[in-house]
This record gives C-alpha cells, sequence and structure tokens, in this order.
C-alpha cells in the first residue's frame, strides 16, 4: 500500500510540475507572440504604406515634348506625394495604340494615358469639334478656347465614358508628307493614300482635298510608309522629325491642316479611389506639365522646319494664297458633322476662336 501511495504521490507531483512547466511557457509564448505582435506594429509604423503605381502609355518616343511633360507630371506628383505615388511612364505604344490604352483606363488596368483628341471620337463625338479643319488660328486662340469653360466642359464629358480628363496638352499643329510628289494645291492630292488618324472628321477632311485616306493606328505607320500601303501621313513637324520619318517620306508641305490637343487622362476608377488631396495634387501636376509641354512643344517646333531640310527632305511652305486654296476645299466638312458634333457646340466653339 506504501508503494502505492508513493508512486501516486510521485506522480502528482510530475503533474503539477508538468501543468506549472507548461503554464510558464504558454505565458512566454503568449508574451513572446505580443512582442512579436508589438514589433509587428512598431515595424509597420515605420515601414512606409505601400507605394501606389500610376501607369502612364503613350505612343510617341522618349523624345517627344510629350513625353518631357510626363517625366515632369512624374516628379511633381512623385515629390509632391513624398514618394506615396510611383509614376511609371510607358513610350512608343509599349500598352497599345490610342484607343486601346482609353479602353484599358475604362476597365481599370491602366491608370493613365494621353491621346490626341482625334481617336476620342470614338468614345465621344462632341471631341470632334477640336478636330474641325483650320479651326485655331495660332496656339494662344487654341489655348484660349481649350482652357476655358467649352474645353473643361468637353473634359468633364468624358466620365461618361469612365474616363478623368485632367487637361489639354499640346500635339501641335499637322502637316502634310508624302513618297510621291511635292505637294503646293489640293489638286495635287489627288488620289494620294494619306493615313489619318481614327477619325470621322480627318477621313472626311482629306477625301475633301481628294486624297485617299486611310485610318491607322500611331504604332503602324512608320512600316506602312516603308511597304508603301500608304504614300503619306500627316503629322506635327516635331513628330515626322522625331520618328524620323524623313527615312521613308521625301516631301513635306507646311499645311498646319489641323490643330491637334492632346488630353491627359486616368482612370475613372483610379481617380474615385484618391483622397481630395491626392485629386488636387494630381490635378494640379496634370495642367502644371501641360504648360510645360507646350512650351517645350513649341520651342522644339521652332526647329523642325531645318531639321527636316538638312535630313533631305522637300519642305514647301505654302503662300498665303496657296493655303486659301486648302481651306476653301475642306470649308464644308463642319457642316456634315452638325448632328454628330451638335451645331451649338460647334457654334460656341467658332465664335470664341473669332472673339
Ligand atoms: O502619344 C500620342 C500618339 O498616340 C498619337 O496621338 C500621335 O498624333 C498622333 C497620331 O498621328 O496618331
Amino acid at each position: 500500500m506504501k508503494k502505492y501511495l508513493r508512486v501516486l504521490s510521485t506522480v502528482l507531483i510530475l503533474a503539477v510540475v508538468a501543468s506549472v512547466v507548461a503554464a510558464c511557457g504558454s505565458s512566454q509564448s503568449q508574451t513572446q507572440s505580443q512582442q512579436s505582435a508589438e514589433q509587428q506594429t512598431q515595424q509597420t509604423a515605420q515601414e512606409p504604406a505601400e507605394k501606389k503605381i500610376i501607369k502612364v502609355g503613350i505612343g510617341l518616343n522618349e523624345q517627344s515634348p510629350q513625353y518631357q511633360g510626363l517625366l515632369k507630371f512624374k516628379e511633381l506628383v512623385e515629390d509632391g506625394s513624398d514618394g506615396r505615388f510611383e509614376v511609371q511612364l510607358y513610350a512608343n505604344s509599349q500598352l497599345g495604340d490610342d484607343t486601346k490604352m482609353m479602353q484599358s483606363l475604362r476597365m481599370g488596368t491602366l491608370e493613365m494615358t494621353c491621346p490626341s483628341t482625334a481617336p476620342i471620337a470614338g468614345l465621344n463625338k462632341q471631341f470632334m469639334v477640336f478636330d474641325l479643319p483650320f479651326l485655331f488660328p495660332n496656339e494662344q486662340v487654341a489655348d484660349k478656347v481649350l482652357d476655358g469653360p467649352t474645353g473643361q466642359k468637353l473634359l468633364d464629358s468624358l466620365s461618361e465614358s469612365d474616363i478623368k480628363g485632367l487637361a489639354y496638352w499640346e500635339n501641335g499643329y499637322r502637316d502634310l508628307t508624302n513618297s510621291v510628289r511635292e505637294v503646293k494645291s489640293p489638286a495635287d492630292m489627288n488620289g494620294l493614300k494619306i493615313r489619318t488618324m481614327e477619325n470621322p472628321v480627318h477621313l472626311a477632311t482629306f477625301r475633301a482635298l481628294g486624297a485617299n485616306p486611310t485610318p491607322m493606328p500611331f504604332g503602324e505607320l512608320f512600316t506602312a510608309m516603308q511597304q508603301k500601303t500608304v504614300d503619306g501621313q500627316e503629322n506635327p513637324l516635331t513628330t515626322i522629325y522625331l520618328q524620323k520619318y524623313y527615312e521613308v517620306q521625301k516631301y513635306v508641305t507646311l499645311t498646319h491642316h489641323f490643330y491637334s490637343p492632346f488630353v491627359f487622362m486616368m482612370s475613372q476608377k483610379f481617380w474615385d479611389g484618391l483622397s481630395p488631396e491626392d485629386q488636387e495634387l494630381i490635378q494640379s501636376a496634370a495642367i502644371e506639365a501641360g504648360a510645360y509641354e507646350r512650351q517645350v512643344n513649341r520651342e522644339q517646333m521652332a526647329q523642325m522646319e531645318k531639321n527636316l531640310a538638312d535630313a533631305g527632305m522637300v519642305v514647301t511652305k505654302l503662300t498665303d494664297e496657296q493655303r486659301q486654296a486648302f481651306v476653301d476645299a475642306t470649308k464644308d466638312v463642319a457642316s456634315q458633322f452638325e448632328d454628330e458634333i451638335g451645331k451649338d457646340l460647334i457654334n460656341e466653339v467658332l465664335s470664341q476662336v473669332q472673339q
């Protein structure tokens, strides 16, 4: 019996010791897990919040004034947010053409892009008003109308397409190139296959000039000219030079037939997820970078006639009479689009141009 009691007491002592050890262990592990949780909290508090990435896609290359404007935007947003945002730039149609990139904004898979107004017509026909031939007599009038109430109204209308329109930047006056003949009059354009942007006003304008227009995404243009799929194209002189179109085009005529604005835009989904303070930061940076881009574009444009002549192109400057023949040949284009653009909007813009 005594032996039984000794064994029982030993077992009881061992059980008590084991439970004390277990209790210490669990409290130790509780302490450890509490400590690690505290360390985590402290570490997290020390670590910056995860950066928000803003991807921006364009069609032009890294030498373009448009890309210089994006670098300015990147600097303003990253510095202005103390690094909470990281702006990633993708040039050369890496993320698709203008239409594809705008679709990506609508789906929320891309944050920003900066197309010409022309392809925006596929989303909002009112934007065709800014692509009417010979609309703006100079950049100052263009800035006044685009940065005024009518321009803002059209930017705001992009919300119907799940896009936040932020600011107008500048692509610039568009001039004609071709590989067939010197062009001094609409008659010289007869039958030329000219690539245009994907916009009904552009197609109607080049038909009115006697050409054979072919709409095509920007990224396919150089190859099309190289393979003679098209005879020519039209773009601002800076684009003609920086994209090396002089390698596949002989003639450039300074028609200045369209003034092409860019629209710097953001995915509405991404915009809606921003705080009011960050929305203000993005909006002000888009406007400031746009003013800078316009300045760089105009400075660079001044060099381009010489650059293209030095590159071997025949640069044709039109007399006032010669240019008037192009204006006269396209004067009925606007009336063809009164229903799609809206007659009131056309007249609103024309009245501001003439003020
Ligand atoms: O980055 C802008 C380009 O995608 C495009 O808009 C340039 O003017 C242009 C064109 O002819 O397509």
